[in-house]
C-alpha cells in the first residue's frame, strides 16, 4: 500500500479502496504475517520412563524422579510407562492412590512432533495477485487453499502460478484474457472507485485493451477478435475521447491511469450506461499487468495434492521425501482439515521429543523409538550396556538394589522430604528388587535408605513387602503369553540375541500347574522375537530359589550346568534370585565359553537358528 495515492478527499468519495473491500481475506483470521519457522516449545514434555515391560521398580523409580524434578521447580518430566501393568504394580499404586504413569508405546518421531502449525492460506476467492503476494511475504512455494469454512481445498504451487504469467505468443487473445469480477480487480489495483455497474461481484470473462491508438482506429482490433464491448476493459490515460467512445460502446469497465482526473461529463455518461469507472494510481503497463493478475485463483487450484497423516512416522517418510519433487507435504486431519504443513528442512529438524531412561540403559530395553529422540539423562543400576549418546547427559550409574534407592538418595542428599505417598513408593521399587533386601544385588545403601524411607512413609517396610508379595500370583492372573512377556528382557551377548524373563511367585505350585501353557508360549515368544534361546526365571520368594524354563539352541542348553528337573528344558537354581547379578553372568559365561570352543554362537548359533536377529 506504500505510496498509494490519497485522493479520495479531493473526489469527496467517502470511499477507501483496499483495505474496505478486504485486501487479503484469509480465513480465521490469520490476517497477520507469521513467521514460519519453527520454535521448539518451551513446554515440550520429558519423559521419565522405565524399562519396557515395566517392574515395580522402573514404574515407582519413574513417578518418584518425575516428583523429584517438579519439587526443585522443573515441571516439564512426565512419568511414562512402556507396557501394561501387573498385579504387584496396581497392588502397590492402589496402597498410595497414585494413578498409573502415561501409557507410551512407543516415541517414535512422527509428523506432529515436527510439522509446522502457524499455517498461512488463501481463500478459495482469492486472486492470483493475492497468491503471489503470499508467497513474496512467506517465501513458501506453496500456497494452501480454504474455503470459507475453513475447509482444506487444495493448494497453487508458485510454478504454477509463474506458468499462469508465462506470454503464450501463439495466443494473444489470452495474454490479454482474464476471469474475474470488478470488486477483485480494484482490490488489486488499489484502484479508486469512481462508478460501479451492475453485479461488480459476479466472475466474468474479460479482456484487457490498452487505449493508445488514435481515436479513429480504437476498438477495430477488438471487433477484428471478435470481443465484445460488455467484456472489455480499457485501461487509458487522460483521454476523454477514448474514455467517452469506450462508453457508448458499452464497455465492461474504464480503468483510468495514473491517478488522472475524470471529467464530470464522463463521470455523468458512464453512470448512465452503467459503465464502472475507477482510477488506477498505476501507469498504463503496470495497471495492466495487475488486473491480469486480479485473475480468480480458483482454476489452478491442485484439488489433490500430496497429503500425509500427522501420525505418519517420519523414518518412514523421509525415504519417500528424499525422492519427491513436491515442496511441501499438506498435513490433513480425518476430517479434511488442514493441520500443518512439512517441509523437507521440517523432516531435518530435532525431534522435540525428550527421555529420562530411569531402571535401564540399553536400547533393546528402552521404549521404541528411543533410538530416535534425545535422551537427556539415564538413572540406573544395571550393567553398562552399548549405548552412546550425541551430547553430554547426566548418567547416574549405581551398584545397588533397586533404581528407588537412587532416586531416594537425591531426594535426601538435596534435602527434599518426599511425600508419604513418594516414600511408599520408593519403598516399593526397592523392597520388590531386593526382596526385602534379601537378594545379592542388595548394598548396604539399600538398608539405609529403606530405613531412610520408612521414617517419611505411612508403613513398615515388614507390612508393605508383606503387601507386595502377596499382591497374586502373575502366573494365576495372567495367560502364559502374557506371563513370559511381563517381565521380559532382551540381551545380546557375544553376537547371541536372547532373553530372560522373570516371574517371581511364593512356592513353584503355580509354576508346575502351569509349565506346559509356559512352556509352549515361550516357544511363541523365541519365534517372535527372534532369539538363539528364550527363558523364564521363576523365583519362590518365599524360600530364595529360581526354576528356569528355556527353549532355543539346543547345543547351549546342554552347556547347562545346573540340575535338569525336566529334560532339557526345566532347570533347579538354587539361591538364585536376582536375574541380572546372577542368571545373565552365567549365561554370558556360557556363551563365551562356547565361543573358546570354536563352537562359535556367531558361527553355530546364528547358523542353527533361524530365528537370529
Ligand atoms: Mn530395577
Amino acid at each position: 500500500m506504500d505510496g498509494y495515492p490519497k485522493l479520495a478527499i479531493a473526489f469527496g468519495k467517502k470511499k477507501k479502496p483496499g483495505h474496505e473491500t478486504g485486501l487479503f481475506s484469509f480465513p480465521r483470521g490469520l490476517t497477520t504475517p507469521s513467521v514460519h519457522s519453527y520454535r521448539m516449545p518451551a513446554t515440550a514434555p520429558i519423559y521419565v520412563i522405565g524399562h519396557k515391560n515395566p517392574d515395580a521398580d522402573s514404574i515407582c523409580s519413574a513417578l518418584a524422579y518425575a516428583a523429584f524434578k517438579e519439587l526443585r521447580g522443573e515441571t516439564t518430566y512426565i512419568a511414562a510407562r512402556c507396557g501394561n501393568s501387573n498385579a504387584r504394580i496396581d497392588a502397590i499404586l492402589g496402597r498410595f492412590h497414585t494413578p498409573l504413569p502415561l501409557y507410551l508405546p512407543d516415541v517414535c518421531p512422527r509428523v506432529r512432533d515436527v510439522m509446522v502449525t502457524n499455517i498461512n492460506s488463501v481463500s478459495t476467492n482469492a486472486t492470483c495477485a493475492e497468491a503471489l503476494d503470499f508467497i513474496d511475504r512467506h517465501g513458501h512455494r506453496i500456497v494452501p487453499v480454504l474455503d470459507d469454512a475453513g475447509k482444506f481445498v487444495g493448494t497453487v504451487t508458485a510454478s504454477q502460478l509463474a506458468h499462469a504469467f508465462l506470454p503464450q505468443i501463439a495466443e494473444p487473445k489470452r495474454m490479454r484474457q482474464v476471469t474475474t469480477d470488478l470488486k477483485s480487480i480494484a482490490r488489486t489495483l488499489h484502484a479508486l472507485v469512481v462508478h460501479l455497474g451492475a453485479e461488480p461481484a459476479r466472475v466474468e470473462e474479460l479482456y484487457v485493451r490498452i487505449g493508445a491508438m488514435d481515436i479513429s482506429s480504437f476498438w477495430k482490433l477488438s471487433q477484428a477478435e471478435g470481443i465484445p464491448a460488455g467484456q472489455s476493459v480499457i485501461v487509458v490515460g487522460d483521454r476523454r475521447n477514448i474514455q467517452e467512445k469506450s462508453i457508448d460502446l458499452g464497455v465492461r469497465a474504464i480503468v483510468v491511469c495514473g491517478m488522472q482526473p475524470i471529467e464530470e461529463s464522463v463521470l455523468d455518461a458512464a453512470r448512465a450506461r452503467g459503465v464502472s469507472l475507477l482510477m488506477s494510481p498505476y501507469d498504463t503497463a503496470t495497471t495492466a499487468w495487475l488486473i491480469r493478475t486480479a485473475g480468480r485463483l480458483s482454476p489452478l487450484i491442485d484439488r489433490k495434492p500430496t497429503t500425509i497423516n500427522a501420525e505418519a512416522r517420519l523414518s518412514e517418510l523421509r525415504k519417500k521425501i528424499a525422492t519427491s519433487t513436491a515442496p511441501a507435504y499438506l498435513v490433513l486431519s480425518e476430517d479434511g482439515h488442514l493441520e500443518g504443513i512439512l517441509t523437507k528442512s521440517d523432516v531435518l529438524k530435532p525431534v522435540p521429543t525428550r527421555l529420562v531412561l530411569v531402571d535401564h540403559n540399553e536400547l533393546t530395553q528402552a521404549v521404541p523409538g528411543a533410538d530416535e529422540v534425545t535422551i537427556s539423562e539415564i538413572i540406573d543400576h544395571h550393567r553398562l550396556g552399548p549405548m552412546s549418546t550425541a551430547q553430554p547427559i547426566l548418567f547416574i550409574n549405581e551398584p545397588v538394589g533397586s533404581t528407588c534407592t537412587i532416586v531416594a538418595d537425591l531426594f535426601r542428599r538435596h534435602n527434599l522430604k518426599p511425600t508419604r505417598e513418594l516414600a511408599g513408593l520408593m519403598m516399593s521399587g526397592l523392597i520388590s528388587d531386593t526382596l526385602l533386601l534379601q537378594s545379592p544385588t542388595s548394598t548396604a545403601k539399600d538398608t539405609d535408605i529403606l530405613a531412610w524411607l520408612e521414617s517419611h512413609a505411612d508403613i513398615s517396610a515388614k507390612a508393605l513387602a508383606e503387601l507386595i508379595f502377596s499382591s497374586g500370583s502373575v502366573i494365576l492372573a495372567q495367560s502364559a503369553e502374557k506371563v513370559v512377556r511381563s517381565d521380559f528382557k532382551v540381551y545380546d551377548e557375544e553376537g547371541v540375541r536372547f532373553s530372560v524373563s522373570q516371574v517371581e511367585e511364593l512356592g513353584f505350585d503355580n509354576f508346575w500347574s502351569h509349565a506346559d501353557d509356559l512352556s509352549a508360549a515361550l516357544t511363541e515368544l523365541r519365534k517372535d522375537e527372534k532369539l538363539a534361546f528364550a527363558a523364564v526365571l521363576v523365583t519362590d520368594i518365599n524360600t530364595q530359589n529360581s526354576l528356569m524354563l528355556m527353549k532355543g539352541d539346543a547345543d547351549f542348553i546342554r552347556r547347562i550346568s545346573y540340575t535338569h528337573i525336566e529334560q532339557d528344558e526345566i532347570f533347579d537354581l538354587p539361591g538364585v534370585v536376582s536375574r541380572k547379578k546372577q542368571l545373565i553372568p552365567y549365561l554370558t559365561s556360557l556363551l563365551k565359553e562356547m565361543s573358546a570352543d570354536g563352537d562359535s554362537p556367531s558361527g553355530r548359533v546364528r547358523s542353527i537358528s533361524p530365528f537370529r536377529g
